[in-house]
Formats: structure tokens, sequence, C-alpha cells
């Protein structure tokens, strides 16, 4: 429904105005009206939580959290029973098949607010809603003790249109620390992004310990592009992040990029090169040079110890052996590696993800592919019976400058302003049937990327234009729309201390 619904009396006039001058939900729920009722949270308001929800969830601890340290009251849980009280909030898991995990009704009016879901994902997606209906203040991480949290009054059916919902990091090119990936983790649970995709290994660096492979990250991961000193992730980090992503109900997906991309690995062990002589080290950023040794017996044990540490400590289905840019192997070498990297992958227990170039060889049962850059190599892979994620380069690379004015930032694919970002149709992007969408992912390649302030001024505010797009049904994806509740919604961002790009398209908003 659009927004502009509400505007066609007076009154209703002034309900469109609290629900969407002060407050912007994003991405827009599939179904919603709002009332001119209201709720209070006040230091009275008890929150009554299903029994079935565990003290140790991320919907436990997310309110909990919020409670204590925004709303200064203090938290406690009371068991939620049949009869509904007044001023009161109900976190209700109503255990039901056939109806999707990720959906949730949250229904708010001036005794109660009720979030219902079938699992607790469902609850952690409402509660996101519930907070962008609070004042902007919410927003902060501590004690605000003067703000009337008002909840407009509202009924909301809500559910995602593709199940796959992600962003990309390449830490690779330049490293991010654990800090690093966790505030980025934490900014895009906000959005409703399930999955983030972690480019652990390039050309110029190796970023994941492998207890076997040791000098992958002494060596591999002691530079990065523009010869910084690099870095990389001990498994326990690894698993450290992975549990603060389930925390937020994001998944993480490993990438190891291979046959290319692997100069970081060839310089690490001679043995992995064809010539048995170990290459140098390497911090530019040209693509498609390099190739691991397709011949060679220990190329395989290679990848099956890689594959089996990371896989092991990897609780998500997918493995993304990369695939992508492979100029340096022929291409009958290139058909029969893929074919056993999938097979290995399998062996650990994973479904195979690959960049679309994969789509040359011969797809397993389950193997997803990541459309990026020609759509024929794409639809190649569908022909096969691969579902895939879309990554159009020109719509949904981060690292692709705005403008030419843009500070950091690569412009190949062309220049992705906000509206580029937003205003296309990824149902038909390929001609397909909708079923074998997967979703979109929004990758973020690091060559010009150095540090959060960074990461946060390519990634935001483009990545909530694709969060809608992943989200919300396409009929409701309106541009106008859009950067009107952006442009709410930049106060948010601005508390978070998101260093995000001004839009000359947001500024110019009233
Ligand atoms: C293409 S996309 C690449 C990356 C680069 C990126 C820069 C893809 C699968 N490969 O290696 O970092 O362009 O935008």
């Amino acid at each position: 429904m659009s927004a502009l619904v509400f505007m066609t009396s007076c009154k209703q006039k002034e309900v469109y105005h609290i629900a969407h001058t002060d407050r912007a939900l994003l991405p827009i729920p599939q179904e919603y009206t709002f009332s001119n009722s209201t709720f209070y949270i006040t230091p009275k308001t008890k929150i009554f939580i299903s029994n079935s929800l565990s003290i140790t969830s991320g919907v436990y601890t997310h309110i909990k959290h919020k409670w204590d340290s925004v709303l200064g009251y203090p938290f406690q849980s009371n068991s939620a029973t049949d009869n509904l009280k007044k001023d009161a909030i109900y976190l209700l898991l109503d255990e039901q098949e056939d109806i999707n995990p990720e959906a949730y009704m949250l229904q708010v009016n001036q005794d109660r607010i009720v979030l219902r879901a079938t699992s607790e994902v469902g609850l952690y997606n409402g509660l996101q809603t519930l907070w962008q209906l609070l004042p902007d203040a919410i927003a902060y991480s501590t004690i605000q003790p003067d703000i009337k949290w008002l909840v407009l009054g509202c009924t909301i059916t809500d559910y995602p249109e593709y199940s796959y919902r992600g962003a990309m990091l390449d830490v690779a090119r330049h490293f991010f620390t654990p800090d690093q990936v966790k505030r980025y983790i934490k900014q895009l649970a906000q959005y409703k992004i399930n999955t983030l995709h972690l480019h652990l290994s390039d050309d110029q660096g190796w970023r994941i310990a492998i207890n076997s492979w040791p000098d992958l990250t002494t060596i591999g991961g002691s530079t990065a592009v523009g010869g910084g000193k690099g870095g990389f992730y001990t498994q326990e980090e690894y698993k450290d992040i992975i549990a603060y992503a389930a925390a937020h109900y994001i998944t993480i997906i490993p990438e190891i990029d291979m046959p290319g991309h692997t100069n970081a690995a060839l310089a690490s062990y001679r043995q992995l090169n064809c010539d048995d002589n170990p290459t140098a080290l390497y911090t530019g950023i040209e693509v498609g040079f390099s190739s691991l040794c397709v011949n060679k017996a220990i190329t395989y044990t290679f990848l099956d110890d890689v594959i089996g540490e990371l896989a092991g400590i990897t609780p998500g289905p997918y493995f993304h052996i990369g695939g992508d840019e492979s100029q340096a192997t022929a291409t009958a070498d290139y058909k029969q590696f893929i074919n056993k990297a999938q097979e290995l992958v399998q062996k650990h227990g994973k479904q195979v993800m690959g960049w679309e170039d994969i789509s040359e060889a011969t797809l397993k049962t389950g193997t997803v592919i990541q459309h990026w850059n020609e759509k024929k190599t794409a639809i190649r892979g569908i022909e096969q019976g691969a579902k895939v994620v879309l990554s159009p380069a020109s719509r949904m690379y981060l690292d692709m400058q705005y403008d030419t004015t843009s500070r950091i930032g690569l412009h190949w694919a062309g220049y992705t302003t906000l509206e580029k970002a937003y205003n296309w149709k990824p149902q038909s992007w390929l001609d397909i049937p909708k079923d074998q969408i997967l979703g979109l992912e929004s990758p973020l390649w690091t060559e010009t990327v150095t540090s959060s302030a960074d990461i946060e001024y390519l990634v935001f505010p483009r990545i909530i234009a694709h969060a809608e797009l992943g989200w919300s049904a396409e009929k409701d994806h309106n541009w106008i729309d859009f950067k009107a509740r952006l442009t709410k919604h930049k106060t948010r961002l601005d508390i978070q201390d998101i260093r995000y790009y001004l839009s000359p398209t947001l500024e110019n908003i009233e």
C-alpha cells in the first residue's frame, strides 16, 4: 500500500504526518495500516514473553539491551498468558508450520503492543520494525531520560519477498578487524539483512587461519592493497564473529576465491605453484593473473584441508568458492577444477556458492550462482538448475562511486547514484521465473576502502535501497516514497554515527 493513501482526508492526513514525517519504515512492510491511537512505553509497562523464547536468544538480548541501556527501565520479563493485559508488550512465539519463519505480525493500540511470529527470527524482524516506530532517540546506545516513548498505532503483517538478503565485505584487499565487522553487522541487521558473505582470500591477502597450512596467514595475511600490514582472523575470532552475527540473525558465508585470485596462497606455499617457485606478495589492484596449479594433486589436498577446516567452524549452509575472473586458468582446466571444488565442498557438508563464472563447469544440484556481470553467464547456470543471487555490478556493487566527486571507489561498472541503486526491478532483471531467484546481495570490494568511515560512506545509504528491494513487494517499490522515508531516517543514521554519503537527492527534500 502506498503511503499516499493516507492523504485522502484531513484526519487521515494527520495520521500520515505522524506516521511518515517523524517515523520511517525501511524496508516498507508488505501490509500495514496506521491508526490514530498511540501506545506509551513508561516505567510501568510490563513485557510478557512466550516461555519458549530462550533467555539466550538474540531477541531477548536485543530487547533487554534497549530497555536497560536506552529507555533506562529495569527489564523484567513475565511469562505470557492467554489473556492479554493492558499497558503491556507481548512477544509471542506461536509454533506453526506453513508460515514463513521470517514473517511477523505487529499490532499496536493504546492498550498494548503485540508482536507475533512463528520463530525467533520473525520476532527479531518485528522488533526492527518496532524500533523504527519509536522516536529516533531509541537509536542512541545510552539512556535517554526525557523522551516520551510513543509508538504509533498500527497493524502490520510482514514477510520477505526473497529469503536471501545479503551484504558482502571484502576483507582481503584491506583487512577489517572483528570489531569493524561487528559494527557493520549491527548496522545491517536493522534493515532485515540476513546474510553476510566474507570474501576471505584474494591476491592481496589471506585472512583466515588454517591450522594445517599456517603460512597462509603468517605470509599470505601479512600485507594488503597499497602495501599495508594486512591481518587475519584466528579461528576463535572467526567463530566469535559468527556468534555475534547469529545474535543478529545474520548467517555468515565464507568465501575462499579459487582457482584465480589466489596470489596470497601461492606466495605462502611454493608447492602450490606449477613450477614450485613461490610468487611474490602482491599489493596492486589488477585482477586475473593468478591461478592455483590445477593439475597438481597437492592443490586438492590443500583445498580439502582449507574447505574442511573452514566448513567445520561455519554453521551456515553455504561455502563460496569464488571462481571469478580466472583468466590465468585454461578453460578445460577451469571446468575440471570447479567440478572438483564442488565435490570437496559437498564432502564437507556444505552447499556450493560461486560467482556466475562457475556456470562454465557442470553445476552440482544445490549450487547457487551469484550474478554480477554478464546476464548470459548467469542464465547458463540457471539453465543447469542453479538458483541465483543477484548482485549486478551496475546496481549493487557498493564500491562503485556515486558520481565523479566520490572520494573513494571505482567506476568500471558506471557511477551508481542512490536512485540507480534503488530504481530497477530485480524480478525481471534476468527474465527468469521468480522462484529461481534466491535473493539479492550488495558486495563491497575494498581496493579503495581502508576504514569503517570508508565502508559507511560507500554502503550507506545505498544498502538501505537494496534491503528494500530484497524484502518488500516489487509493486511497492516507489522511488519518491522511498527517498522521502530515507530523508526522515537520516537522523537515526546520525545518532548511530553512521558516516553515510549525503546523496543530493536526500538533501533536497523538505
Ligand atoms: C570485480 S566481481 C571483481 C573483484 C573486484 C571488483 C571491483 C568479481 C566477482 N570480481 O575482484 O574487486 O570487480 O569492483
